[in-house]
């Protein structure tokens, strides 16, 4: 009898501590320098971001009414008490959800991370917080954790796992529950209309969900904040929650939107002083030329996050992968978002210009993944891209008399165009341009690269 005793309490401790361990890990990585820490995120270049969450269900729509702009913003946008908003987190069973299938469509794309909305303004969450019931868990018949699906399907594929998290509440009492719904992005700067609970929100409820989404789901690439634009939300508190992540997982990356120096929506920090986070995060814009810290252009494909079947206004495959390689010359990174539906997939449309990237990047990645930006001013003809040795000439508008013009300063030792690097290219020096003689028909319809060996 003693002994069955014994036998049962060491199976007891053996199971909480396993529990322990593997559930609640505070990470015992090295911490990193923190060029080496950024480094994965540097040489990565593209990711998807994931708007999901209840508003997936609603798609921007109510009776004849649409929701102008993100359809994320249906609960504000289209006038939801916070009681008849509700109702959607209590339907959400996205049972088609696949998460093997989204991180292969990301990973045959050519990205390298994903950033999903582990909670956006509306506040319901996608993972099963013990802070909170308004989350997949408990409120939804779903009940199943999505981030614990994605983190571990994007283990198995090799792409660095991430998550969003809204600074802004719409549900919750001590942040703008209390205030909704007459409270509109209008008052969002304006310090007098703020939440005098809102610190006890930071404290109690915000910072131990953004700590259960960094201790229960092994190694987070990046923190990605946003909502930081609200007056309750203060430098101190973005300071603390900066720590806050780096002490349980050192080597995380945290966006610049976890602190207060940036001027009302723009991308970098630009006011002054000292503020935390990592990267810059222009959106729905890229900057005319590059810029000297790091910083990430996060975009949508037609103009919402959050799924909406009315929009129909997307971007063309040809513009998307311009896109990308504008970003990179610039020394950015891509996020480009995906608003999956309320059954869990991916529009159609996505998924086609998805694949049209991924056959680019395929063949054009060596151009891409690891490059610098570019060392000149952009031509007209293109973007330059960067490595070691090696200058990629991407060029959008093919010369029709057959001779792409480069800097002048170029010197080249070899130049080929990356999809056949047996063919050479001969050049001639003249005094203004370099010329490369390339064929009459331009390689790839969209952007046809040119590798070009630099002569010491
Ligand atoms: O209001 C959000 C919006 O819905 C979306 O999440 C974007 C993504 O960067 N951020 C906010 C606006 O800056």
């Amino acid at each position: 009898m003693k002994n069955y005793k014994k036998i049962i309490l060491v199976a007891l401790v053996t199971i909480f501590t396993f529990q322990t361990s593997s559930a609640q890990t505070k990470s015992k990585a090295k911490k990193l320098s923190d060029d080496a820490r950024m480094e994965w995120w540097r040489d990565s270049k593209f990711g998807m971001f994931i708007h999901w969450g209840a508003y997936s269900i609603i798609g921007g729509e109510r009776g004849t009414k649409i929701a102008g702009g993100g359809a994320e913003w249906a609960m504000d946008k289209l006038d939801y008490t916070i009681e008849d908003y509700e109702k959607f987190p209590e339907m959400f069973n996205p049972v088609l959800f696949d998460a093997d299938a989204w991180v292969s469509m990301a990973k045959n794309a050519g990205m390298k991370y994903i950033v999903i909305t582990s909670k956006h303004h509306e506040g319901f969450g996608l993972w099963d917080s013990k802070v909170s019931d308004y989350d997949v868990m408990d409120t939804s018949p779903f009940k199943r954790d999505i981030i614990k699906e994605l983190s571990i399907a994007c283990k198995k594929q090799g792409i660095k796992f991430c998550f969003y998290y809204s600074i802004v509440d719409w549900h919750h009492p001590q942040a703008q529950g209390n205030l909704y719904p007459n409270y509109n992005i209008s008052q969002h700067d304006d310090p007098s209309v703020v939440n005098p609970e809102f610190p006890e929100y930071y404290e109690n409820y915000m910072k131990p969900q953004v700590g259960e989404l960094l201790k229960n789901y092994g190694d987070i690439g990046v923190v990605w904040f946003d909502g930081d634009w609200i007056s309750d939300y203060t430098t101190e508190m973005g300071k603390d929650l900066y720590k806050y992540i780096r002490d349980i997982q050192p080597n995380t990356i945290v966006n610049n939107r976890v602190d207060k120096g940036r001027t009302g929506m723009d991308g970098m920090d630009n006011k002054p002083g000292e503020f935390a986070g990592d990267f810059g995060t222009p959106e729905q814009e890229i900057p005319d030329t590059g810029i000297d810290s790091d910083w990430e252009a996060c975009m949508t494909m037609n103009g919402s996050w959050g799924y909406k079947p009315s929009d129909n206004k997307w971007k063309s495959n040809e513009d998307l992968i311009q896109k990308l390689v504008d970003i990179v010359s610039k020394g950015g990174n891509f996020l480009l978002n995906i608003g999956p539906d309320g059954f869990g997939r991916f529009p159609s449309e996505s998924i086609r210009r998805l694949n049209a990237m991924g056959e680019w990047t395929k063949k054009n990645g060596e151009a891409i993944y690891g490059a610098s930006a570019s060392p000149f001013e952009k031509p007209k003809w293109g973007r330059y891209t960067k490595k070691d040795n090696v200058l990629y000439a991407h060029v959008f508008n093919w010369p029709k008399d057959g001779l792409l013009k480069l800097h002048k300063s170029i010197k080249v030792k070899k130049a080929t165009l990356l999809t056949a690097p047996k063919t050479k290219l001969s050049t001639i020096a003249t005094s203004r341009e370099v010329l490369v003689d390339v064929p009459m028909l331009a390689p790839d319809t969209t952007v046809s690269v040119i590798k070009i060996e630099l002569a010491n």
